[in-house]
């Protein structure tokens, strides 16, 4: 492989919705440039980044793929990720690695609703945005209409720098040229004329110049503009390309390499130093007489070749002799082998410089979102965590044959390795393991790997509600322990006030014991007694959240007091105020998107109504789609899937996220109440 400097390096995510065509694109990309002789296709399993079994199975792509491609003097590493709204997870964790969000859109399709998370996310992280229009030769005569549309949803910001021509058969670059063929609609000059101004109004020096000087601006004068831009969210420029027929792909490659920043450009991720609050945004720069620091964005195990971590490097180089240290952790690995990534091949390389993407294998202490570096000043630096869904589907799960436990808590824990959106939880009190992920399409891929790949075979079932508990209203508690039998006795008194606080807000213990009366070493003790209760539930049984606990007066003896009799007296001082503190219980609530076609809508409407939910927005998508948005209680969409099948003959599809913490109505709330029979506390 040629060797590149950090300025001659691109890094692109290709996002966008599934089917648009972005593996393929991926595929006519490494053509062209030379990297494979023939094109691979999706469906018969032999793209380059669909090489994982289940995708070649169900011939989508499921995992984020990294390949690369030199062009030119330039390096273009492209990440392929998966465009299933239940899979947005793997794709967002890809941001980080690129400065270039390149979104791609199918021609007859139009705008889809991963399309417009990615576009949105993308730009909250200042991201630079790039919207690719594929598969134009099945629709050459829509191409105006969305490119129309496209500037209506995301804004004049989106302007073409290249136009179809020959009825989709071609495209012609309209930035480096101001007059060339005519094009299928508007035309060069215009196109041209449009983008030199959008960039030229960032900068006052261009704009004298453009004014006085007689020629027209060059390109070449206007590549820093260009550059500020992207980065500022001035400019997103729209290109046409189709990944069968090839045509526009060597204008795209012409794109990434001289228009789309380098390492050293666009808006760095952002990184954060020191835990907590106190953490302060650090700049790194990809300068390779720095510290190195390298930050992993995705993460495979592959039981036979074990854990491979790849990851961007964002400051100084890294080699094969590299030490680097995992986070906070004490003990370096040495990187032993270092790899570019084409897909499942693995190209070992001496030396990554700053900016690139690699991977390194059978580091076992890796994990997804790890901070690689080689000094200790460096040790609390971590990322910006990308917004990620909160995996709310769950499905409970039991193994089939006894003696699998082991095996499968080994399986599950290295799945979670893998897919920062699934999640395991164990439900000690109900003896229940849930796994939960976006959607069910998510979890089935999960069981099926469960099954192919480690060999353990599981029922499902829907999981019980993780309901919690929390007060409405401030109240005081108050618990004196006292014991004696026979020799020492035990004795500790605590009083406590309770207040609500917002949702989300969690718990906080406050200690404004003054004057020694709860002596400082029995703090935590009352302390621990407390979270006993949060943990087990004072009125169902579920955990209490959203309060704040103050811890104000109390009563010690010389010889009696000891921590069991503090941990006794907090809980139930607490347990006392709770149950003064108009308690209730709280339901999981989603925020629910369902995409079906136009003529669904009166139906899943009432269905979601009848499932106490309600709709906050719907959106007419193209291809006679539409795009329901609302929030519905999570305990009430048990079987979604199967009923949203049936009520759309198969073509409905929806994804699910954690909204908030709802109280219960009032008759659920009662028989919640009422089930549960709380174990016997000696007092
Ligand atoms: N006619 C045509 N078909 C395309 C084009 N790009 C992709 N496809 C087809 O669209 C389907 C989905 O493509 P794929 O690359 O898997 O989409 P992805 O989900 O975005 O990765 C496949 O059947 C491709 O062959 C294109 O430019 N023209
Ligand atoms: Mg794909």
């Amino acid at each position: 492989m040629a060797s590149y400097s950090t300025e001659e390096i691109r890094n692109i995510a290709l996002v966008g919705h599934v089917g648009v065509g972005k593996t393929s694109l991926t595929e006519a990309l490494l053509n062209k440039a030379g990297v494979i002789s023939n094109k691979g296709s999706v469906e018969q399993g032999t793209s380059v980044c669909d090489f994982d079994p289940q995708e070649i199975a169900s011939q989508h792509s499921l995992n984020a793929a990294v390949v690369s491609l030199d062009y030119n003097s330039g390096h273009i590493n492209l990440i392929d990720t998966p465009g299933y709204p239940d899979f947005i997870g793997r794709a967002l964790a890809v941001l980080p690695a690129v400065e270039t969000c390149a979104v791609v859109i199918n021609a007859q399709a139009g705008v889809e609703t991963v399309t417009q998370r990615m576009m949105q996310v993308a730009g909250e992280r200042d991201m630079d945005r790039l919207i690719i229009i594929n598969r134009i030769d099945q629709a050459p005569g829509q191409l105006q209409a969305v490119l129309k549309n496209i500037r209506e949803i995301f804004g004049n910001e989106c302007l073409p720098i290249n136009l179809p021509a020959e009825n989709g058969q071609s495209v012609v670059d309209c930035f480096f040229q101001n007059s060339g063929a005519e094009t299928d609609f508007s035309s060069v000059a215009e196109a041209h004329t449009q983008i030199i101004d959008q960039v030229i109004e960032l900068d006052e020096d261009l704009m004298t110049l453009y004014l006085e000087q007689d020629e027209e601006i060059k390109p070449e004068q206007i590549h820093d503009s260009f550059e500020r831009a992207l980065r500022e969210g001035h400019l997103i420029p729209v290109c046409f390309v189709s990944a069968e027929t090839g045509s526009g792909v060597p204008e795209l490659l012409e794109i990434f390499a001289r228009l789309m920043p380098h390492p050293g450009e666009g808006n760095p991720p952002q990184f954060l130093k020191g835990e907590g609050e106190a953490a302060e945004p650090v700049q790194l720069s990809p300068d390779p007489a720095q510290h190195a620091l390298a930050h992993v964005f995705k993460l495979s195990i592959d039981p036979y070749v074990g854990k491979l971590a790849v990851f961007r490097v964002h400051q100084g180089k890294i080699n094969r002799n590299s030490q680097l240290y995992i986070g906070d952790g004490r003990k370096p690995f040495k990187v032993g082998h270092l790899f570019k990534l084409q897909g499942k091949e693995h190209i070992e390389i001496k030396t990554a410089v700053p900016g690139d993407i690699c991977a390194v294998a059978k580091i076992e202490d890796i994990h997804f979102d790890a901070v690689l570096h080689d000094s200790h000043d460096e040790d609390t630096i971590h990322m910006h965590p990308v917004p990620l869904p909160a995996p709310m589907y769950g499905l409970a799960i039991t193994v089939k044959s006894r003696g699998d436990e082991q095996k499968i808590s080994d399986a599950l824990n290295k799945l979670m390795d893998e897919d920062p959106s699934f999640k395991v939880e164990h439900r000690a009190s109900l003896n229940e393991t849930v796994i939960r992920g976006l959607g069910e399409q998510h979890l089935r891929i999960m069981l099926d790997k469960l099954k192919e790949v480690y060999h353990v075979d599981v029922d499902t079932h829907p999981p019980s509600i993780a309901y919690r508990e929390t007060v409405m209203r401030p109240a005081e508690g108050h618990h004196r322990h006292k014991k004696q039998t026979g020799g020492a006795g035990q004795f500790g008194e605590v009083f406590l006030r309770l207040e609500p606080l917002e949702r989300g807000a969690g718990y906080e213990f406050v200690d404004k014991v003054v004057g020694g009366v709860i002596p400082r070493q029995f703090i935590p003790a009352v302390e621990k007694g407390i979270a006993q209760a949060i943990d087990e539930g004072v009125i169902a049984g579920y955990p209490l959240c959203d309060l704040r606990v103050t811890v104000y007066d109390g009563k010690h003896h010389s010889v009696d007091s000891k921590e069991v009799a503090f941990v006794a007296a907090g809980k139930k001082a607490f347990i006392d105020a709770v149950k003064k503190a108009r308690p209730v219980v709280m339901e999981p609530v989603v925020n629910i998107s369902i995409t079906v076609p136009h003529n669904g809508l009166g139906d899943i409407t009432a269905n979601l109504s009848g499932r106490r939910g309600r709709i906050t927005s719907t959106m007419a998508l193209s291809g006679g789609m539409i795009n329901i948005k609302g929030q519905v209680p999570l305990g009430e969409i048990d079987q979604y899937q199967s009923q949203l099948k049936s009520m759309t003959g198969g073509s409905g599809s929806f994804s699910i996220e954690f909204s908030h913490y709802e109280a219960v109505p009032e008759r659920e709330q009662q028989k919640l109440i009422s089930d549960y029979k709380p174990a016997l506390v000696e007092d």
